[in-house]
């Protein structure tokens, strides 16, 4: 199973991985500060621990020598941030650093067949045809590169849960107690996604939360699965969403289906994570009424309040579904007494799946600005790996793997400083070529937005696939995304005068979407319905600002592909890079094609600099 290629994540470069002895977060922290000061040539600081610090550290200067201080997971902390100030040549931070945010979670879509669902690093890294195995050298290496990140818990298996045989998490016991074991050295804990009418699976005539029945079942559930992983983070639930049964089915709302669940985990410690990811995905595209980013506001922000201490309710960072270009959902503004997290997306289903670049700690920094990081309590990310020799397919595709660690240490960090980290950390470039990687990932999030769907217009990617231009591919489709492109205008107006959307949003937050001068250039189409020629702030109208988006990002990629090609980058990197960004021109070739042509054809209107649209 372990492949020949050489992986890098962004640590091989300090040293070997520990062995398996070192089996405390401690044992780990004193090792790689040995082998990594060794391979730097540098002396090793000393490890003093403070039980009291938890995940804290802070660098300080002893009687001896330098020291760094903290709880324990905090020493390792300290000592992987100890050898990145190294290896970038940055000066080591002052005062104690802790993570903003408890809970860093990566939630895999692991199916127990191995499959990922929405993965493209290949098969699931701990699953196999049902059952569970993996190779005990890649998972810990990972279980390292987490660490390094600070993220501490993983999810790992799928919220869809879907295999009949499969997720029967009793079965897995044992094998959840291995995996678990390999990674709490690292600071990791598990969590598994359960599905909510699994006692019915188990005889039960119901799966109402009411049910006396129902909540014995899931107490006895619990003691047994912490029995086995005494801590186990906890359950995360996708409930009534995509076809998952859910507390609907039985007249109960969100809030009793998720504090029964709760109540269930809640003396073992555990959290239970209920994703908010509710809507009709059996609407008739002949109803103008049904507004879909609507549905998650609606369905939770009455609920505000209701759920026990120990439920987190984890919202989609916008209101659709992981789209190139959203804004903040409006339900995260809108639940002050109730613990969130909100979920962002690492596997890059609708943004280029690993194959096409998509830095995405810029979205992350732009979402920060937006929503005070405070507002939430907790940040997950769907994962975006496999048993591919890099983990993530595209090896730069790592740097969102990376990035997302340090988002979440830190949602105010410089999104370059954490690229240039990245590069630096994984590849040893000299510095011009440094500075062009950084660059190139830095902007490909802007480059990609050019070249896809415009101006925060969503789903126009191949149905089922999401990867490809179709303008017209969900327009009749029951999934509510529609873009309405006629002859004469496009998009949806979710102001007051239309779906009324927009009043969601704190008032003063609605007033700026709805004010077409005030409304971000890049959101213009999510928020309003405009016609062809309606003039930009910059003069142009919009149909030529959306020709002119995708000439331009499509150039921008083979202007990516020349400086790509002039990098000194290791084998293999190298060559499965350049593979990648060859498939990546020509789907940017045909986004701007496809793109260009449907709005040519609908509007009639020629692209004012005569450049080649298809007819
Ligand atoms: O975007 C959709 C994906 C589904 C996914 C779902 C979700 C896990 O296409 O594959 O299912 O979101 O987030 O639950």
């Amino acid at each position: 199973m372990m492949s020949e290629k050489t992986c890098r994540l962004w640590l091989p470069r300090l040293g070997e991985l520990a062995p398996a002895a070192c089996d405390t977060p401690q044992s780990v922290a004193e090792y790689e500060l040995k082998a990594g000061c060794a391979a730097l040539g540098m002396p090793a600081p000393a490890l003093v621990e403070d039980a009291d610090m938890g995940e804290a550290y802070a660098f300080r200067e002893g009687g001896a020598g330098p020291e760094i201080v903290g709880g324990p997971t905090g020493l390792l902390y300290g000592a992987y941030a100890w050898l990145e100030a190294a290896v970038c040549g940055e000066a080591l931070p002052e005062g104690t650093q802790k993570p903003f945010y408890g809970l860093r979670m990566l939630n895999c879509w692991d199916d127990a067949s191995g499959d990922i669902e929405r993965g493209y690093s290949g098969r699931s890294l701990w699953f196999e045809g049902g059952r569970m195995a993996w190779d005990d050298g890649r998972v810990r290496q990972l279980a390292r590169a987490l660490a390094s990140v600070g993220i501490n818990v993983l999810c790992v298996n799928n919220v869809n849960v879907r295999d009949e045989a499969a997720l029967l998490i009793e079965d897995y016991l044992p094998d959840l107690a291995r995996l678990a074991a390999a990674f709490r050295p690292y600071g990791v804990k598990l969590m598994v996604s359960i599905d909510f009418a699994r006692p019915v699976a188990h005889g039960l005539d119901t799966a109402d939360p009411l049910d006396e029945r129902v909540q014995r079942w899931w107490r006895d559930c619990a003691d047994a699965v912490w029995q086995a992983v005494p801590d186990l983070a906890g359950f995360l639930v996708k409930a009534d969403s995509e076809h998952r049964p859910g507390p609907f089915t039985y007249g109960r709302s969100h809030a009793e289906g998720a504090n029964m669940l709760a109540r269930a985990i809640a003396p073992h410690g555990g959290v239970l994570v209920w994703r908010a990811f509710v809507y009709n995905c059996q609407q008739d595209w002949r109803d103008a009424k049904t507004d879909r980013p609507m549905a998650a506001y609606e369905t939770y922000a009455p609920l505000d309040g209701q759920f026990d201490d120990n439920v987190i309710l984890q919202v989609k960072n916008g209101p659709f579904d992981f789209q190139v270009r959203e804004p903040v959902s409006p339900t995260l503004y809108a639940m002050p007494n109730t613990r969130l997290a909100m979920e962002v997306q690492l596997a890059q289903e609708y943004t280029g799946h690993q194959i096409d670049l998509y830095a995405m700690n810029p979205m992350w920094r732009e979402l920060a600005d937006q929503l005070p990081p405070e507002t939430v309590d907790a940040v997950a990310a769907v994962g975006n790996l496999g048993r591919d020799w890099n983990y993530t397919g595209h090896p730069f595709a790592a740097v969102n793997l990376f990035g997302f660690g340090q988002y979440a240490w830190n949602p105010w960090v410089d999104p370059e400083r954490v690229i240039r980290r990245w590069v630096r950390l994984t590849y040893a470039l000299p510095g011009g070529q440094e500075d062009a990687l950084t660059a190139m990932l830095l902007a490909s999030r802007e480059t990609y937005e050019r070249y896809t769907a415009p101006l925060g217009l969503c789903w126009m990617v191949r149905p089922g696939l999401h990867y490809g231009p179709s303008p017209m591919g969900y327009e009749f489709d029951s999934w509510g995304t529609y873009n309405r492109a006629d002859r004469d205008a496009v998009g949806i107006d979710r102001t007051s005068k239309g779906t009324g959307y927009a009043a969601q949003y704190p008032e003063e937050i609605r007033a700026g979407f709805e004010d077409l001068e005030r409304c971000p250039e890049r959101l213009l189409l999510f928020f309003h319905r405009l016609p062809y020629d309606y003039k930009m702030p910059d003069g142009r109208t919009l149909i030529q600002r959306i020709y002119d988006d995708h000439f331009q990002g499509a150039e921008e990629v083979d202007a990516m592909a020349r400086t790509l090609e002039g990098l000194d980058l290791p084998q293999p990197d190298r060559d499965e890079a350049l593979r990648r960004m060859a498939m990546q021109q020509a789907n940017a070739r045909e986004w701007r094609d496809v793109i260009n042509t449907f709005f040519h054809r609908m509007s009639g209107v020629p692209d004012a600099h005569g450049r080649k649209i298809y007819d």
